[in-house]
């Protein structure tokens, strides 16, 4: 009885020891995992007249405390990264998909330019994307559909061409808030848009869009706010709300 008894206390204690050891590895694991797609991101950055990042973003103080990063309480990894009005001009390595807690992603008023990583894909937390008052060029990325808990959207104010693709917005059932304005967008504007019942916002002002303004702009129940003015869209103005 006695030595079962031992031998119990032990297996547990081993089992327990096993748990501790891997759980706090997976935590290390994932934590740095978090660590290197900032530090990833802070390479990319060749601009930082203020010394934003330069001292702070130090590895050798926790992630959770830089400027700019809020990590989740229960699993300390990064869950909201906002680096608004930094004067901050870089590019966004394809490491920023390993941030795979994300939320909420905020760069806008800065420099950054280049495409979107596609790596931004896997990040299928996101509630917020705000790039607005960037450089970001290139087409839309069909791939940004990938976001089933996107409610707001800002990529106004970049360089973004081409067409609004039309079967990006199928799979954006949480979309409230939609913004494009000032980019140089062509084409017509996809009935795939109507799709999102949602939508509160949608601003497409200043962009080289054209046509009708289709009649599915009616099942918006929600809206409240459109603007289409700078493009070549025929139709009433018209006021919701
Ligand atoms: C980095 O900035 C944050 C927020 O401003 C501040 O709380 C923290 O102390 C700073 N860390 C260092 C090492 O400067
Ligand atoms: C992000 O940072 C900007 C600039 O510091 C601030 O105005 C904005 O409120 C922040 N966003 C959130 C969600 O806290
Ligand atoms: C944009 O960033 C600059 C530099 O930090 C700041 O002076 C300006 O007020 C910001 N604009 C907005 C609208 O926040
Ligand atoms: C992070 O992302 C990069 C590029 O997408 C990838 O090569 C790398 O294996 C990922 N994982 C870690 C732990 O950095
Ligand atoms: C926008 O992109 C065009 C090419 O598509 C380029 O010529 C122009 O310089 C870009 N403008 C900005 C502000 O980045
Ligand atoms: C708009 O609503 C009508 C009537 O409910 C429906 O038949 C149509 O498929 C809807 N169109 C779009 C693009 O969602
Ligand atoms: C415990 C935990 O969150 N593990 C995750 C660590 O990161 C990898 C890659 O992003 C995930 O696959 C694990 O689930």
């Amino acid at each position: 009885m006695g030595n079962t008894g031992i031998s119990l206390t032990l297996t547990m204690a081993v089992l327990l020891l096993h748990f501790v050891v891997s759980f706090s590895t997976k935590t290390t694991t994932n934590f740095s995992t978090d660590q290197s797609a900032l530090v990833a991101l802070k390479a990319h950055i060749v601009s930082d007249p203020r010394k934003m990042l330069e001292t702070n973003w130090s590895t050798t103080t926790s992630i959770c405390n830089w400027v700019g990063v809020a990590c989740g309480s229960r699993h300390q990894r990064v869950i909201a990264l906002n680096l608004s009005s930094m004067l901050l001009t870089g590019t966004i390595p394809p490491q920023i998909g390993n941030l795979s807690f994300l939320t909420s992603l905020e760069l806008w008023n800065n420099s950054f330019h280049g495409p979107l990583p596609i790596q931004l894909t896997n990040l299928h937390r996101l509630k917020l994307i705000n790039l607005f008052w960037n450089n970001f060029y290139g087409e839309i990325p069909l791939w940004f559909d990938s976001f089933p808990k996107l409610q707001w959207l800002f990529l106004n104010g970049n360089n973004f061409t081409g067409q609004i693709p039309s079967d990006l917005f199928e799979r954006l059932p949480k979309l409230q808030m939609l913004y494009l304005s000032g980019n140089k967008l062509s084409g017509k504007i996809p009935l795939g848009l109507f799709k999102c019942k949602n939508l509160e916002y949608i601003d497409l002002a200043g962009n080289s869009l054209e046509g009708i303004l289709p009649k599915e702009i009616g099942n918006l129940t929600m809206l409240n706010y459109l603007s289409l003015s700078g493009n070549r869209i025929e139709g009433k103005r018209k006021t919701f709300g």
